[in-house]
């Protein structure tokens, strides 16, 4: 983790002193809250969507900040009395804003989804031409009439999006049938090559002439690689669409310039929208970057789309952006990509196969389907030997969404504390010996099961210990003790 400016065990009478407050009114939380710290300290975290934020950054969240109504934007509230919330709103967009080299920076989403919802409102209110606008002159939806919401109701739900399929690494806000976006709107997914596994731009293409979609949006939360987003403007410029990037996965990287040029989303895309926690490592929530042409309909998002924003997350959002900014950032992502470099190759070489065969961001996606083993028995026996992944579906998974064949690694995390290649390098064998030694078994009932499995005694303790040590070399929040 990048030096801060204080050394985290300056915190420790600070987070003493609050857990003892929390404790004297509700002691389960103040237990829970300490608990968690010591699992978190405790397990090989690999999940690729979850990071360690700074101290500084969690110390944010926790204030009155958090008791002020605020709906509206910077300057233009539904409430009075927003100044300070109207500044720290203010300071969290301006980093946000030359972090990236984005026009413009709204940072209330409380979360991905909300980024992505208020996207998807932005493009339509400022892209869909319909009669009841025409007729009353107005400019957006936002103008609108409540009588004239039927016919524009009708008028969206005839408006197309595509994503990347689920199964091919997408997210369900890209249009899946099970989410909004997918109820929304008329949806058709591209996906990857059967054979590479890698995203077939030139089919991506074909379909989008065909299709003609309102947006395409171009991100993911399970593809092990880099996207091409000069590329993906080209064929958005080409068919009239709009290009919604969703990088929350990746945000990190793009901060700390290990994309650039084409795989920079920011000069390419018409709206970019992004979480903070993951590879940005920053607290749970979302923001978005937009162009100039997008900047008022963004600004939009509330009330329209999200509830009064969180003023005391937007101060932690500030803090992240701001650590961001430091050229140590830089240090971080770069580590990052390489560390998840070297868990594939740890990984190949010991004979796990690996969806693209390959990574070039910061996750890797394992097919455990050759261990005779479904994701979900692979997830349960890595817990088991301390090592926290998530199973994930591969594309054209014979298992479904629910138990999967694979299993989704991810670096930011272990990098944040401080693992490089020779702690990656160990923790591929331990991922492999856990593989290697898990068989899956009948349910009790003596039923086939893709859930039951079992992993030897000694081999789970084996693994834990040597995750242990590991760990014990790169302690997180150093000096901090509860
Ligand atoms: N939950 C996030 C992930 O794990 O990728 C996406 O919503």
């Amino acid at each position: 983790m990048s030096e801060p400016a204080l050394p985290d065990a300056a915190a420790t009478p600070v987070y003493r002193g609050l857990l003892d407050i929390v404790a004297a009114v509700e002691p389960r939380i103040a237990a829970a809250t300490r608990q968690e710290l010591a699992d978190q300290r405790a397990s090989l975290k690999l999940i690729a969507s979850e990071n360690y934020a700074s101290l500084p950054v969690l110390l944010a969240m926790g204030t009155w900040l958090s008791d002020k109504y605020a709906e509206g934007t910077i300057g233009r509230r539904f409430y009075a009395g927003c100044r300070n919330i109207d500044t720290v709103e203010a300071i969290a967009a301006e980093h946000a804003a030359a972090l990236f080299g984005a026009d413009h920076a709204y940072v209330q989403p409380h979360s991905g989804i909300d980024a992505n919802l208020v996207a998807y409102w932005a493009i339509l209110s400022h892209r869909v031409e319909s009669p009841a606008l025409r007729r009353l002159g107005a400019k957006t939806v936002n103008d609108l009439d409540p009588a004239d919401w039927e016919e524009l109701r009708r008028e969206f739900n005839r408006q197309r999006v595509m994503g990347m399929a689920l199964d091919a690494g997408g997210h369900l806000t890209h249009g899946f049938r099970h989410n909004i976006s997918g109820k929304l709107f008329e949806q058709q997914s591209y996906s990857t090559d059967p054979t590479t596994g890698l995203l077939d731009y030139a089919a991506l293409r074909a379909a989008a002439r065909e299709f003609k979609p309102l947006i395409i949006v171009a991100g993911y939360s399970a593809y092990p690689r880099r996207l091409d987003f000069a590329k993906f403007r080209e064929i958005a410029d080409e068919v009239g669409a709009t290009l919604f990037v969703d990088m929350a996965h990746f945000a990190g990287l793009v901060a700390g310039k290990v994309f650039s040029g084409a795989e920079d989303p920011i000069p390419h895309a018409h709206i970019v929208a992004s979480t903070t926690h993951k590879s940005l490592r920053g607290p749970r929530g979302g923001f978005l970057l937009a162009d100039k042409e997008y900047a008022d309909a963004v600004d939009k998002g509330c009330p329209l789309v999200l509830g009064g924003p969180l003023g005391h997350v937007m101060a932690a959002k500030a803090v992240a952006f701001a650590e961001a900014r430091q050229t140590s950032f830089q240090d971080y992502a770069r580590a990052t990509a390489a560390n998840a470099q070297t868990l594939a190759d740890g990984l190949l070489r010991r004979g796990v196969p690996l969806v693209t065969g390959g990574t070039d961001n910061h996750l890797v996606l394992l097919d455990v389907s050759g261990f005779g083993l479904t994701g979900r028995q692979a997830e349960a026996a890595l817990l088991d030997a301390g090592i926290v992944a998530n199973r994930n579906s591969i594309p054209r998974d014979p298992n479904g969404a629910w138990y999967t064949s694979g299993i989704r690694l991810g670096s930011p995390a272990l990098t944040s504390r401080g693992f490089g290649q020779a702690e990656f390098e160990e923790t591929a064998e331990l991922i492999a010996q856990v593989l290697r030694h898990t068989t899956p078994t009948a349910a009790p009932g003596g039923q086939t099961s893709k859930a039951a499995y079992e992993l030897p005694d000694a081999v789970a303790a084996a693994v834990r210990a040597r995750a242990a040590e590991l760990l014990d070399g790169h302690p997180l929040y150093p000096g901090l003790e509860l």
